[in-house]
């Protein structure tokens, strides 16, 4: 005889009620359960049992509903983990998920959709339900503020079925007169930045060991931004700028300034923008519980780079741990981020956080104001910032010199034996050889989840993104021995540097842009190997990348869309290519075939098709990661004595290929059956 009633949680097209527990309600919601079930019932009905006793939610509950919440806070990221440990603990489904409505109108709401996502991702028992798309839970961290007046206008006026996409501004975070503003495309891509949320939210630094202690997690810390500098570095110069330069004076006033122009819904604020010219100070905010020198980053800096150049860092105990060749990433990445993993962090602090900290809080370090963070405070809107980039390419010079510390590969490291690569090109229809060619598309990403209060039906959003015409490789490859597997490794760079001369191999090996990664059975004598772009290890398909993208798609489709992993984190498909030039960006490809002897792993499939999609920057849920060569290999150190050039690096099993990019300047309309569609989509792997 549960008194039982429904409360109103789906949005959009779902139209789903939970039948729940009269005392879940709030106070707020108690007086109003009636009305609210009138208004809201008629769809699905989730019953939710009542659990016999509610764990005690008192520290998550320390942080307001309405107030800013941020994962690079210390005090924020407790109660994060605190939450997820509490759910985690729960012991069956229907336990979790009573808890989850109880803790709904509770918890401060985006602590409860992170720190359940991080659960539903993680646990045997949810792993495979698909998460909606962040940006459609939170639009409004992803794109321009002015497109939810319209959608407000659109929705509360228009019929479902009459219903116009509103398009955002190809740009409008800033002009030209704005440098940095050339770049902005990929800056604030709403694809990278939903990648590096996905990212984080299934590399949490704190949280339950079982969670957090992931197989070379620090590594990964390490070579996922590497890699998202060598990209914008790709970027940059395919704008005609220059790399971009490291935030090393914590001083100086800081030249990039950054609007966001992104409502904070949560907290009821807008984003605070950074001026041009803003300087770094000393922290100290009551609120988050947080104080920290400029000096404490610099010392923490001083302790890390002492503990690369002795060989070892000291740990809690007061023990040497020596920083080898193969585990000294790790514990670096470990350690600088700074993660729970950290083995020291009294010594060595949380360089990489309290960076984003000091700067996201640069226009008021002491909450004289009453402001929030700007969006250096969290991993769904950092990326859209200039300064983001410069703060992690210093932190990437931090690995570098580290890197610069260990062997470099030897012949014999790089070589597989009786296996010669001859060729590699790149194909695609109705363009030139080793010609790749870029544009712009539209693409439409449904509100209807993210807004308030609003009549049911999609209500769409259309950005424009960069995007390249799909190709293929063909590589080969001249096996002398008998049949065997190779791993078949493909990166590209820009030829030139700045000046127009040819790149040097110590600084073009930074600029290399993982493509792909593959297994290959070679037989023996010739082998052709043919790839096409779309199954790259690299990326996730555009509609995994936004989810639910079209609620109603054609049936006929669920089974394809069905068929992908939901996992979200991956670079998004889109932005695999860097954008190039109008004269043709000039870049060398690479290819090497590796011995998979040598590069595998055992159990590296545990928990079968999840999550495998994109496991170059991401791993595979659930199992190690899949690769056991150093991540970043073969490009991952400074090269042998005598090797100046990328030319001279090579060994027979490599090979490279001069190749060009070329942009047009043209706008393709939305792709209209986009779920499952030929142009975007790769197969689930088997
Ligand atoms: Cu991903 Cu600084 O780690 O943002």
């Amino acid at each position: 005889d549960r008194p039982t009633e429904p409360i109103f949680i789906g949005k959009g097209d779902d139209n789903v009620s939970f039948d729940v527990p009269a005392e879940y309600l709030t106070d707020r919601y108690k007086p109003l359960a009636s009305d609210i079930q009138n208004r809201f019932s008629g769809g699905k009905t989730i019953s939710i049992s009542k659990l016999s006793s509610i764990p005690d939610l008192s520290f998550p509950l320390q942080l307001g509903r309405d107030k800013a919440f941020s994962l690079f806070l210390p005090y924020h990221s407790k109660m994060a983990a605190k939450l997820i440990e509490i759910f985690m603990a729960t012991k069956t489904f229907d336990e979790l998920l009573s808890l989850a409505v109880y803790a709904r109108d509770r918890i401060n709401p985006y602590m409860f959709i992170y720190a359940l996502s991080v659960v539903v991702t993680h646990r045997p028992d949810t792993r495979n339900l698909e998460l909606p798309s962040h940006v459609e839970m939170f639009p409004s961290l992803y794109m321009d503020s002015t497109v939810f007046g319209r959608a407000r206008e659109e929705s509360t006026v228009v019929q479902t079925g009459s219903r116009t996409p509103i398009e955002i501004p190809h740009d409008y975070s800033a002009n030209n007169l704005d440098f940095e503003h050339r770049i902005s495309y990929f800056r604030e891509d709403i694809g990278i930045n939903l990648h590096h949320w996905h990212w984080h939210l299934v590399y949490p630094f704190d949280g339950p060991l079982e969670i957090v202690n992931k197989d070379r997690r620090g590594e990964l810390f390490f070579y996922m931004h590497q890699q998202i500098i060598a990209r914008y570095n790709m970027e940059r110069m395919s704008n005609d700028m220059n790399r971009v330069v490291r935030l090393t004076n914590w001083r100086s006033p800081i030249a990039e300034g950054y609007f966001p122009k992104l409502d904070n819904i949560l907290a009821n604020r807008v984003w605070p923008p950074r001026p041009v010219n803003a300087t770094l100070s000393n922290i100290n905010r009551e609120v988050e519980q947080m104080s920290f020198d400029i000096e404490d980053l610099e010392r923490w800096r001083d302790r890390i780079f002492n503990a690369i150049h002795s060989g070892f860092i000291i740990n809690t105990a007061g023990q040497q741990v020596r920083l080898t060749e193969t585990d000294g990433i790790n514990i670096l990445g470990n350690l600088i981020e700074a993660s729970i993993l950290s083995l020291n962090q009294n010594l060595y602090g949380s360089l990489h956080n309290n960076g984003h900290n000091a700067i996201s809080f640069i226009h008021d370090p002491d909450n004289r104001f009453l402001e929030n963070y700007g969006v250096m405070g969290d991993s769904a809107t950092a990326m859209r910032d200039p300064v983001f980039y410069r703060w992690h390419a210093y932190i990437d010079d931090i690995f570098q010199e580290f890197k610069a510390t260990i062997p470099s590969y030897t012949v014999q490291n790089l070589s597989f034996d009786n296996v010669r690569v001859q060729s590699v090109e790149i194909s695609a229809t109705g363009i030139p050889r080793n010609e790749l060619a870029t544009f712009w598309q539209q693409s439409d990403v449904d509100l209807s989840r993210g807004l308030d209060f609003l009549p049911r039906g999609s209500v769409f959003a259309r950005f424009t993104h960069l995007q390249h015409a799909p190709f293929n490789y063909k590589i080969t490859v001249e096996n002398n021995g008998n049949q065997r597997v190779g791993t078949v490794r493909i990166f590209i760079a820009p030829k030139f540097d700045e000046r127009g001369l040819p790149f040097l191999f110590r600084e073009q090996r930074k600029l290399m842009v993982e493509l792909d990664k593959f297994s290959v059975t070679l037989t023996r004598g010739r082998n052709e190997i043919t790839r096409r772009s779309i199954e790259s290890s690299v990326t996730i398909p555009h509609e995994v990348t936004y989810r639910n993208l079209d609620r109603n798609r054609p049936a006929a489709n669920t089974d394809a869309a069905a068929a992908f992993n939901f996992c979200g984190c991956g670079w998004p498909q889109n932005m695999l290519i860097p954008k190039g030039s109008a004269e043709g960006f000039q870049c060398q490809l690479f290819v090497m075939i590796s011995n998979s002897a040598i590069d595998q792993v055992e159990n590296a499939h545990a928990d079968g098709q999840t999550c495998n999609n994109a496991s170059s920057y991401c791993g595979i849920r659930n199992s190690r990661y899949p690769d056991a060569r150093s991540m970043g290999y073969p490009f991952d150190r400074t090269p042998r004595d005598g090797v100046v050039t990328l030319q001279q690096f090579l060994t027979p099993n490599m090979a490279m290929q001069d190749v060009r990019i070329r942009f047009s300047n043209r706008t393709v309309a939305p792709l209209q059956n986009r779920v499952g569609s030929q142009q975007t989509s790769k197969p689930a792997k088997s």
